[in-house]
């Protein structure tokens, strides 16, 4: 059975969705931040990457969100939630899958920045992430205001990457889509899923570790 490495508020709440949209078992392993909100050594220690999520599967350790939604859809569910090289949307699925990398570059670029507000490079860099964050969340915008979901009519992984960016990151500091009506349709339609919404209790962001 597949073990979630779940850091209390991080994208490992997506791994707990994805197993309740598949039915499918999982073992959850809680792990509570440290005081000044990043992991335990605990968890450093699970993986070389040391990032969360962390999956264990028999003998394998696996890093890195859309890596491990790929592996659990195509090992474990017959690649559900997946979109093949030969569908008409492929391109699109693509696409999503890896938006939520760049909007994680952006946040932490944005809090070394706030860190460093008076430096030498910080108008120029900060004009730069406002570009490029400006850049993504339109097209966000427009690609939900053309699809019901990300890589197109039906739900599938790209949804599951990029819903924490949207609901999540901002109680970090990260960009808030209160200004995005499209998207902030989409976040009320995928909290409505009943998967989504069991998954938010066991491990989202105002979760509770289950005592032991
Ligand atoms: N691209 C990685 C990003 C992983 C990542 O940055 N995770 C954060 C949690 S949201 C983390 O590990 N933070 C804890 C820390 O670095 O101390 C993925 O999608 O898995």
């Amino acid at each position: 059975m597949i073990t979630i490495h779940h850091l209390g508020v991080s994208q490992s709440d997506r791994i707990v969705w994805l197993m309740e949209e598949l039915g499918l078992p999982y073992e959850l392993k809680w792990y509570n931040r440290k005081e000044d909100r990043l992991a335990p050594d605990e968890y450093l220690a699970l993986h070389p990457a040391a990032t969360a999520p962390i999956i264990q599967d028999g003998d394998l350790m696996l890093a890195e969100s859309a890596a491990i939604v790929e592996y659990i859809c195509h090992r474990y569910a017959d690649g559900k939630f997946t979109v093949c090289p030969d569908q008409p949307n492929y391109a699109e699925y693509l696409y999503w899958m890896h938006f939520n990398n760049n909007i994680l570059g952006l946040f932490f670029a944005k809090s070394a920045l706030r860190a460093q507000a008076h430096g030498p490079d910080a108008d120029r860099i900060g004009g730069l992430i406002k570009r490029r964050e400006e850049g993504y969340y339109r097209y966000l915008e427009q690609r939900l205001g053309a699809s019901p979901y990300l890589a197109g009519p039906e739900f599938t992984c790209a949804d599951v990457m990029v819903i924490f960016d949207l609901t999540s990151l901002p109680l970090f500091g990260g960009r808030t889509i209160k200004d995005l009506p499209n998207a902030q349709s989409y976040v009320q339609r995928i909290g409505e899923r009943p998967a989504y919404m069991k998954a938010m209790k066991i491990a989202g962001p105002t979760a509770v570790p289950p005592t032991a």
